[in-house]
């Protein structure tokens, strides 16, 4: 199923003039607030979020998958998937592969395939984490950090791969998740296993072209529930420094211990021009993988807010990589991640909305409750008619959850796809 331009132009139609009372009204209080309306319009319109192929299908915890009907099977219908997200969003131009999850056949199709949609190959992501079928060495014990050679040897030579194959779908970076680690005191010796993590990412490093990036995960448990070789930022960072000026930090927002300030991650990372990606999901608990904004969204406005004062202030820092890291278990996996490109794009309109200098002020004064005032009044602005006037301006709709179910887009899928496809990866 494509939508096409009619289709998007019917559904704002309906919206049209109630979407221009809400923009204008916005738009003036903004205005007489020193709020320059259409630059932050236009930095909403070039936001862009990667899809990881691995969550347009229904994902599903270790007691269970729920499938959901006309799920994408194929490499070439996870990509229209994310067309459609595209098309709706206009938020949504990139896509990020897990390989060997989804290992093109025909590079030149698939390349057109995501150039008919308007959609470019973002990070490719390594799995060692699994073993492959026929495989002759086990990730077990570890794969990057194993204590045996073998297991070392194929890890690195999967990630080399792993750059071959995004270098010839034009992707310009490699992230690189380890799920190494310990289940019980003991198992494994800390230092022994972050001494052959740093050497073997070395080796992958060299393999990395020059315009390429190398990202590093790094999360605190799970699948090990004792230790994990690369557990937190410091070791990430730790590593990157290692390895050297191509090699960077990954934040994924489900990634830490509860209540840990992620804020302040970011900012220490982009000082030190250390931030290389982000991956976006939300959480009660742990690695969640909830829909973005959907718990915490104040956190997530506070990370922005950290996010926007970097990209402004931190030259030193590349532009980062930004994709959705979230997993579907009860809803509809595109709508989903409509209401996560909602509110990424939500929290960073409003983060737009922080007068930094006012804030500077402030703190220099003192001023601990106005310090406050001007986060919170940016926060508790409805910004919603901007991220509708950015989605109007290139071309997108109004309400995206609305349009893709009055456009009845699941409905067309299960009968292309039928009710019974199944998604591959996770
Ligand atoms: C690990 C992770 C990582 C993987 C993805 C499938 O929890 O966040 O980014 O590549 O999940
Ligand atoms: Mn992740
Ligand atoms: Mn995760």
């Amino acid at each position: 199923m494509r939508i096409n331009k009619d289709q998007i132009e019917e559904q704002n139609k309906e919206n049209l003039s109630s979407h221009r009372d809400r923009f204008n009204f916005l738009g003036d209080t903004l205005s007489k607030d020193d709020k320059d309306v259409n630059t932050i319009i236009q930095k909403l319109e070039k936001f862009q979020v990667a899809i990881p192929s691995w969550a347009l299908g229904a994902g599903g915890t270790r007691f269970g998958r729920f499938g959901f009907q006309g799920e994408p099977s194929t490499l070439e219908q996870k990509i229209d998937d994310v067309g459609l997200l595209h098309k709706l969003t206009q938020t949504a131009g990139a896509i990020s592969l897990h390989i060997p999850w989804d290992v093109p056949k025909d590079y030149a199709a698939i390349k057109e395939l995501a150039n008919s949609h308007d959609i470019v190959f973002d990070a490719v992501n390594s799995n060692t984490f699994q073993d492959q079928k026929d495989a002759a060495e086990s990730y077990k014990y570890g794969s990057l950090s194993n204590t045996s050679k073998g297991s070392r040897e194929q890890a690195i030579a999967h990630n080399i791969e792993v750059i071959k194959i995004g270098d010839k779908l034009g992707s310009k970076s490699l992230t690189v998740w380890l799920a190494d680690g310990a289940n019980f005191p003991g198992q494994s010796n800390f230092q022994t296993a972050l001494n052959h993590t740093q050497d073997s990412l070395k080796d992958i490093y060299k393999a990395l072209p020059n315009d390429w990036k190398l990202f590093i995960e790094y999360k605190p448990y799970e699948p090990n529930f004792y230790s994990t070789v690369i557990q937190d930022w410091g070791t990430s960072f730790m590593l990157a420094n290692e390895c050297g000026e191509k090699a960077f930090s990954l934040v994924d927002l489900g990634h830490h211990l509860p209540n840990t300030n992620i804020e302040q991650i970011v900012s220490t990372l982009m000082l030190k021009g250390k931030l290389g990606g982000f991956h976006f999901n939300d959480s009660k608990y742990g690695d969640d993988d909830l829909t973005v904004g959907s718990v915490k969204p104040y956190a997530l406005f506070l990370i922005f807010n950290a996010l926007v004062y970097g990209m402004e202030n931190n030259p030193q820092n590349p532009y980062p990589a930004w994709m959705i890291d979230a997993s579907h278990n009860v809803k509809d996996p595109l709508e989903d991640l409509i209401q996560s490109l909602e509110a990424i794009q939500e929290a960073y309109a409003k983060a737009l909305l922080v007068d930094q200098k006012l804030l500077t002020e402030a703190q220099l004064n003192h001023d601990v409750v106005r310090c406050q005032e001007i986060l919170q009044d940016a926060y508790r602005t409805d910004v919603r008619p901007l991220l509708e006037k950015a989605r109007l301006n290139s071309g997108g709709v109004i309400s995206p959850i609305n349009a893709y179910r009055s456009l009845t887009v699941r409905k067309e899928l299960i009968k292309e796809r039928g009710a019974n496809s199944v998604a591959t990866g996770l």
